[in-house]
């Protein structure tokens, strides 16, 4: 059995869909973000960076891993699945894997932060993380353009990290309208039986994006 550490969070629903797609059992606990359970300190000791996910393998010495993108690498290689062993095809998926964990993770994160929770409208920090969220969304279109999923004609771990941030767009406050490759992509990613799944656990009370909608906010177009 493997503890999964979670919440109700992009980087958390990674992890619940990997799970989904690779029938691994876990068990899960969601820590609520709110009450700063991931700052305590018995939570210090398996993720020092005090952010959600992290898992600990019960089947294997008690192994902790976290950082979502590991955790994707780690659980793709314990189960076979969707990541490939031959060196071209592990590095492509590796390659796209990265693009989220170090572009749009972080500045679409910074597109919430300063579009929707900071108390002060900084004109400049909403259009430059805007901006660059849709620049990333635009380099994912023409890379759709001639390839079914991110890493080629297969879906993989760099589909499951890139998901549940885009489905945030609207949140984001960016638009996908004028990318059809990207929303094409999105359609055929989010019938997976495992992605809906994994989409709701842990289940939130609050949907982001229809709050979004409700508040009619103009998108980044
Ligand atoms: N690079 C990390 C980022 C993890 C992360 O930022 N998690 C957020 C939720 S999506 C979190 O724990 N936020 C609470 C906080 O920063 O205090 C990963 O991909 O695992």
């Amino acid at each position: 059995m493997i503890d999964f550490y979670t919440s109700a969070t992009p980087n958390g629903r990674k992890i619940s869909i990997m799970f989904e797609e690779t029938g691994l059992p876990y068990n899960m606990t969601h820590l609520h973000l709110s009450k700063l359970e991931h700052k305590q300190d018995w939570y210090l000791k398996i993720n020092p960076n005090g952010k959600i996910p992290a898992i600990v393998d019960r089947d294997n010495d008690d192994f902790v891993v976290f950082e979502s993108g590991a955790i994707l690498i780690y659980l793709a290689e314990k189960t076979g699945m969707l990541l490939p062993t031959d060196v071209k095809g592990r590095s492509t998926v590796i390659q796209w894997l990265m693009f989220q964990m170090s572009g749009i993770g972080p500045f679409q994160g910074q597109a919430h932060v300063f579009f929707r929770y900071a108390p002060e409208k900084i004109p400049y920090a909403i259009g430059r993380y805007q901006r660059e969220t849709k620049r990333l969304y635009t380099v994912l279109d023409t890379r759709l353009r001639d390839n079914e999923f991110l890493a080629g004609d297969f879906y993989s771990i760099a589909d499951i990290a890139a998901y549940p941030w885009i489905s945030l767009h609207k949140w984001a406050g960016v638009g996908i309208d004028d990318l059809p490759d990207l929303k094409r992509w999105m359609k055929t990613v989010r019938r997976r039986p495992a992605v809906k799944k994994g989409m709701d656990i842990p289940k939130s009370k609050r949907v982001p994006d229809a709050d979004a909608e409700k508040k009619g906010s103009k998108l980044l177009a």
